[in-house]
């Protein structure tokens, strides 16, 4: 049987409200625009590069193996599927920072170190140790955008993306810094009801959550890949469940 390919829209409607003249803003539209184009041109099946590690039905979590001299670099992909809230919701409380910390339990803390625009900003979290290794930290910009539709059939979606970089305010110092490529895709899914009133009982969100995490120096492999197949469904659990309460009483933001 043919796989299916969907075609990728070919040029990228929106763009981030950071000005053109700004430092960041070619990373920003480049970075985000390929996961974007990764992600609809992607065949929807998964590829048998890929390995799950945890399937919980509505949470699966796949990883593929690789390692550069040593360091464990694993790519992970996670796909998870909630009711009850919208996309914009979830992809709004991951960007967020004034809530972080409310439902990141892998950090021991978290601050901004400079606002870009009004959709985009740099933080420095630093990352609880994980024994026998050295601590670390990471310094990334996050930055959430509306995706366009490519046409009006198809799902409301929005991104949001962290994405490593340097800062003069946040230079590395005494931890290891790690470096990622990090991606939410929420796709929101309505039930027309009958009567036409939409309720949170109509919506379902699906989530796609990549992470391209380099540990930035030696780690040992295996307590890294457990480490990981523990925590990155924790994560999610965890952090939907946070969505969850936060919304659940509140009116629905498409
Ligand atoms: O995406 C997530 N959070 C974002 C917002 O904060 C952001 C952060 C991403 C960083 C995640 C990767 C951290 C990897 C650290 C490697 C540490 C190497 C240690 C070597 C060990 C041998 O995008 C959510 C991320 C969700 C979960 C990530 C799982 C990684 C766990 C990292 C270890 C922390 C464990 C702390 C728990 C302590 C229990 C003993």
């Amino acid at each position: 049987e043919k796989k299916m390919k969907l075609e990728a829209p070919s040029k990228p409607e929106l763009s981030t409200s950071l000005a053109p003249e700004h430092p960041f803003y070619n990373q920003v539209n480049e970075v985000v625009s390929n996961h974007i184009r990764r992600l609809l041109t992607e065949i929807k099946e998964v590829k048998d590069d890929w390995v799950c590690i945890v399937d919980q039905g509505d949470l699966k979590v796949f990883k593929r193996e690789l390692e550069e001299n040593g360091v464990p670099l694993d790519p992970m992909k996670a796909v998870c599927t909630v009711k009850g809230m919208t996309g914009h919701e979830v992809c709004h409380y991951f960007w967020a920072f004034d809530t972080r910390m409310e439902w990141e339990a892998t950090l021991e803390t978290s601050r901004v170190v400079e606002w870009l625009s009004d959709d985009t900003f740099i933080s420095n979290n630093v990352i609880k140790r994980v024994w026998p290794a050295s601590q670390r930290d990471a310094c990334f910009w996050s930055h959430m955008r509306h995706m366009s539709k490519s046409n009006d059939e198809g799902p409301d979606s929005w991104i949001v993306v962290n994405y490593s970089c340097e800062h003069d305010d946040c230079p590395p110092n005494k931890y290891v810094r790690i470096t990622m490529n990090v991606a939410l895709i929420c796709e929101t899914i309505i039930e027309p009801p009958a009567d036409g009133n939409i309720t949170r009982d109509n919506i379902t969100c699906k989530i796609t959550y990549t992470a391209d995490v380099n540990p930035g120096g030696w780690a040992p492999a295996s307590v890294l890949r457990a480490v990981y197949k523990r925590e990155y469904p924790k994560f999610l659990r965890r952090f939907t469940t946070f969505v969850e309460e936060k919304t659940h009483n509140k009116d629905i933001m498409f």
